[in-house]
């Protein structure tokens, strides 16, 4: 998969896309990160990609000229039809599903945009609009980080277990199950015997018990989603009016 990143602070993604899973997918030849900077599409002396906002305001705005340029050039390039994602505060939120149906696209271009936002005549030329949460960020570069992540893990080959991408948060619109590993006591702590019986049908039961208890929990919004049975109703009723301890 090839991923384009439009950026003005190209070196902002040396450690992160370097690393871990992310390093890993690139040292594979699975994913082909691309970085474009939009400084390089100016033609002032000062080389500037923003500017005042009309009708006045705090902050400065993304020119349109160099974001649009860098676009048209990941466009042009014919190594495969580009989806442009631009990261912004004001787009749609970024789901797990998403990540799902990017991570089958053969290229993904991220424009990350600075100070207070893209001219709104940039935003014509994106495919999508795509906001990472309910917060503002100082840039779209962290945005684009965390899209990448998601996404390249998605992509066959990428994780050593296949299975570990499915069977987790989100998958079933619940939130996962608590893991433990070695050792079986930690300072009292014991980890729960269900785990260490063997018994996988016990065990899978008992997973799917706690996702729903600590789903409805802390996201309780995330429910709706859900395809539970009447008698996982009644638990997730249990445990909103407080009377489910474990
Ligand atoms: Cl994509 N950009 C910025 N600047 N802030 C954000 C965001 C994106 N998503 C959440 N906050």
């Amino acid at each position: 998969m090839i991923i384009d990143i439009v950026t003005i602070f190209p070196e902002m993604f040396d450690g992160p896309m370097s690393t871990s899973m992310v390093g890993l997918a690139r040292e594979k030849g699975l994913l082909d990160l691309r970085l474009h900077d939009p400084r390089d599409h100016t033609e002032d002396r000062h080389r500037s990609t923003d500017d005042y906002p009309y009708g006045g305001g705090p902050g400065m705005v993304m020119k349109p000229e160099p974001v649009i340029r860098a676009v048209r050039a990941v466009r042009a390039s014919d190594a495969a039809p580009a989806t442009v994602v631009f990261l912004t505060p004001g787009g749609e939120p970024f789901t797990q599903r998403m990540a799902e149906e990017f991570s089958r696209l053969p290229r993904l271009a991220l424009v990350c945009g600075r100070y207070e936002g893209f001219d709104e005549r940039s935003l014509a030329h994106a495919d999508r609009e795509v906001s990472i949460g309910d917060f503002v960020l100082t840039g779209g570069e962290l945005a684009a980080m965390v899209v990448t992540d998601a996404v390249i893990r998605l992509v066959p080959g990428v994780l050593g277990h296949e299975g570990s991408a499915l069977d987790e948060s989100f998958a079933d619109s619940l939130l996962e199950y608590p893991q433990y590993t070695r050792p079986a006591e930690f300072e009292g702590a014991r980890v729960p015997d269900v785990l260490l019986s063997g018994d996988h049908a016990k065990i899978a039961a008992y997973r799917r018990r706690q996702a729903i208890i600590k789903t409805a929990r802390v996201r309780p919004d995330l429910l709706a989603g859900a395809d539970l049975t009447d008698e996982e109703r009644t638990l997730v009723a249990r445990v909103l009016e407080g009377s489910e301890d474990r």
